[in-house]
């Protein structure tokens, strides 16, 4: 308030010392100092034009200004649209996933459950054929095994055999069959199922998966038996070199396998043996070696006459010793909960 005042009374006292001045000397208003007329016309023309011009570039660049942050935000508003539209797809992606997931969680139950219930349908072996009444011996076909991958087996039956239900591992009785054989042919098996063969180590794992009884039957030259029976035997997989595990013996023929309990499977080029010797090539077979047998069922077949003249023979130590060449040998496995 008091600045206001005194800027008024200042304004008045100026106007009065002007109006006393103009009193005092009225010709000198009449002619004030001219300046130069050209001059400050040009002057002021060109600031004027620089001024114009300044003014558009100043415009100019404000419109550029505009328009680049017009652009900008256009460009943030795309970047933004384009992170939702990514979400989205993201999101689906993820309850897509979720809900295949959620099928998938669901047919492995109902697979689980389909195969427990019909576990007391499925044909593992000779045993569940026995069961579905098929009691005659001879050659069947195994469906393939889904769980381990293995195709359709053909095997041979005993169905008569101390209740039958055996499935046959091993047969040795022509003898024109060789048992000299490397890994791999063992581990899928060779020979003919009605005749000589070996089934095969995976084939034997696959049946032995089960709790299983081991039946040898021997015959010697003379036709004279004997058998040898393990209530427990078992052989492991590949990696695990088809390990034998046996226990349980009874029979007349003596327990020659109890020595080859817990050993690895060799063959010509395989030595899993536990001795120096290479047992296979010494004894011409696969078979899970010691150091090296106390039996040899997959020996060299010697006919009559020159049967009792080699240690490398289809020897049982137990029964004939170990230059005795046996004439006849069926190895066969059943479920131990097999009931005839
Ligand atoms: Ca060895």
């Amino acid at each position: 308030m008091a600045k206001e005042n005194l800027g008024i009374i200042l304004l008045g006292v100026t106007l009065l010392l002007l109006a006393e001045t103009w009193a005092q000397n009225p010709r000198k208003r009449l002619s004030p100092p001219k300046p130069p007329k050209a001059q400050c016309c040009d002057e002021v023309r060109s600031l004027k034009v620089q001024v114009a011009n300044l003014t558009s570039l100043l415009e100019e660049l404000s419109r550029k200004q505009e328009t680049d942050l017009m652009n900008v935000v256009r460009q943030i508003m795309e970047l933004d649209k384009q992170n939702r539209q990514q979400e989205t797809r993201v999101t689906e992606a993820e309850s897509k996933y979720s809900e295949i997931n959620n099928r998938v969680e669901i047919m492995q139950l109902h697979t689980l459950q389909s195969a427990t219930k019909s576990s007391s349908d499925a044909i593992y072996d000779c045993a569940s054929l026995y069961s579905k009444n098929y009691k005659i011996s001879g050659e069947y076909k195994l469906p393939k095994d889904d769980f381990l991958g293995s195709p359709e087996l053909n095997v041979y039956c005993d169905m008569e055999t101390n209740g039958g239900g055996w499935t046959l591992i091993q047969r040795r009785k022509i003898g024109l069959t060789s048992f000299n054989r490397d890994w791999k042919q063992y581990k899928s098996g060779f020979g003919s199922i009605r005749g000589d063969f070996w089934l095969g180590n995976d084939n034997i794992f696959r049946l032995t998966r089960q709790p299983s009884v081991l039946r040898i039957e021997m015959e010697d030259w003379e036709g004279q038996t004997r058998y040898a029976e393990y209530g427990f035997f078992t052989v492991a997989n590949e990696l695990n070199s088809y390990k034998l595990f046996l226990a349980n013996y009874s029979g007349n023929a003596g327990d020659s396998l109890r020595y080859h309990n817990n050993t690895n499977f060799s063959t010509s080029d395989k030595d899993n043996d536990k001795c120096v010797d290479h047992c296979a090539s010494l004894r011409k077979g696969g078979y899970w070696y010691n150091c090296c047998t106390d039996s040899n069922l997959n020996g060299v077949f010697y006919r009559y006459g020159q049967h009792m003249k080699n240690s490398d023979g289809i020897t049982w130590y137990g029964w004939h010793g170990s230059n005795y060449s046996l004439k006849k040998v069926e190895m066969k496995v059943r479920p131990v909960e097999f009931q005839p």
